[in-house]
């Protein structure tokens, strides 16, 4: 079994302590902010015909003291944040939620989304841009529905927009946009990536300059659907709970960075004694949400859990693995979703995410939070995060602890 040794909450509590302050801070600035956004809404509405229903409100926020991190300070809903520094700039690369009125599902259909804006910022706190819509369903031709978590990628001055969305026979595959801005506007390739299928695309850059794509998911995300290689939408079904989970996939792209430079591959995820993680073992299986970061000479690749809830990692030698099942990185938010990047911004590590505060809890209403410094141990492993203090927490999804830091604490590593 892992995970025996419990974290301890004092060190957790003084470790984060800095945080919370600045936290506070910013979060009564970015409440101030939300509130007056909400006050100047209700001013001036116009007289309501008398038989016509009433505008839902907008849903009261959560209790901004459950969070250890507060919502960016906009005003669209947006998830799923693919971070990225570029000319010395933050971008951040979200799904773009709103209400479509689509009853939730096991399947996602509640997350209707159909269009990606970016968003900027000079400096972790800083001020946030959000920039006109960058990518609109309409002008990919070949897309029918659902515009899930996208992911962003520079090579010599060009930009790609990576999103995954529902073709016009309901198979979601991978798009590539191209654009000479990071927040575009992205001009959508003809077709979709070939031999592309399931969703949430990460492109992850070695130091070797070679690009890779990783991507998967369960469930809505369709992963299962090519468990035998080839595409058989009618076995819905995922592999017995004892034999190997599903794997993500990874492929290096090509020059052009619009193709794959090779057929997708498994990224294999094993125990601490090289087993296979097994389909049936939803605290440690692959879910959904892939990221690649690279920090000294490791490759860390973190994903969501899914029904489990917790963003966890694995960490390996090569951008192709294997990798070895590390721990959580970060513990289940508001929200059903857990879904994440991690960058480095000026020589520190931090992890972006979602949740639900805005909405106090509506899955496909999520808000991109403020980032969390990272702190890495010093054989490299990545200490646990936990940024929600509330109790709404699906039954059954707390994940056990990740592995305690080893005593004494190391001092957090500056790149
Ligand atoms: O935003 C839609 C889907 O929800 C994403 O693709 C998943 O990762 C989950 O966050």
């Amino acid at each position: 079994m892992l995970f025996l040794a419990p974290r301890t909450l004092p060190s957790k509590e003084s470790a984060t302590m800095q945080r919370h302050l600045f936290v506070a801070i910013t979060s009564i600035a970015a409440a101030t902010t939300f509130l007056a956004g909400c006050g100047k809404k209700e001013e001036a509405p116009a007289p309501a015909p008398v038989a016509e229903a009433p505008k839902p409100a907008e849903p009261a926020g959560a209790d901004p003291k459950l969070f250890l991190t507060q919502p960016l300070a906009i005003d669209i809903y947006s998830a799923d944040p693919s971070a990225h520094v570029f000319n010395g700039k933050i971008y951040i690369y979200p799904s773009h939620d709103f209400d479509s009125g689509i009853p939730s599902d096991d399947l996602g259909n509640q997350y209707a989304m159909k269009d990606y804006q970016v968003l900027s910022m000079d400096s972790i706190g800083g001020p946030v841009t959000v920039h006109p819509v960058a990518l609109d369903i309409k002008d990919v031709a070949w897309a029918k529905e659902k515009m899930w978590a996208p992911d962003a990628a520079e090579k010599d001055g060009k930009y790609y927009l990576y999103f995954p969305v529902k073709d016009k026979e309901g198979v979601f595959r991978i798009g590539a946009a191209v654009g000479d801005a990071p927040e575009g506007p992205f001009k959508a390739q003809p077709e979709a990536i070939k031999n592309s299928f399931s969703m949430d695309p990460a492109v992850f850059k070695d130091s070797d300059g070679k690009y890779y794509m990783y991507f998967g998911g369960l469930w809505g995300g369709q992963l299962q659907h090519w468990k035998t290689g080839k595409h058989t939408p009618q076995d819905d079904s995922q592999p017995p709970d004892d034999k190997p989970a599903l794997y993500p996939k990874v492929a290096r792209m090509a020059d052009n960075m619009v193709e794959f430079a090779e057929k997708p591959k498994d990224l294999k995820i094993v125990d601490e004694n090289g087993k296979t993680i097994l389909s049936g073992d939803h605290v440690r299986r692959f879910f959904e949400a892939s990221w690649m970061h690279k920090y000294k000479d490791n490759y860390y690749f973190s994903y969501s859990t899914g029904d489990t809830h917790t963003i966890s990692y694995a960490m390996g030698k090569s951008p192709y693995g294997p990798f070895t099942y590390k721990g959580v990185i970060l513990q289940p938010v508001l929200g059903w979703t857990n879904h994440h990047s991690i960058v480095e911004v000026d020589g520190k590590w931090y992890i972006f995410y979602h949740d639900t505060q805005r909405s106090n809890g509506v899955n496909h209403l999520r808000n991109v939070k403020q980032p969390i410094e990272i702190t890495y141990n010093e054989d490299g492993t990545i200490q646990p995060i936990d940024a929600y203090f509330g109790d709404d927490i699906p039954p059954g999804s707390k994940a056990p602890e990740a592995p305690a830091a080893p005593e004494p604490a190391a001092a957090p590593a500056a790149n």
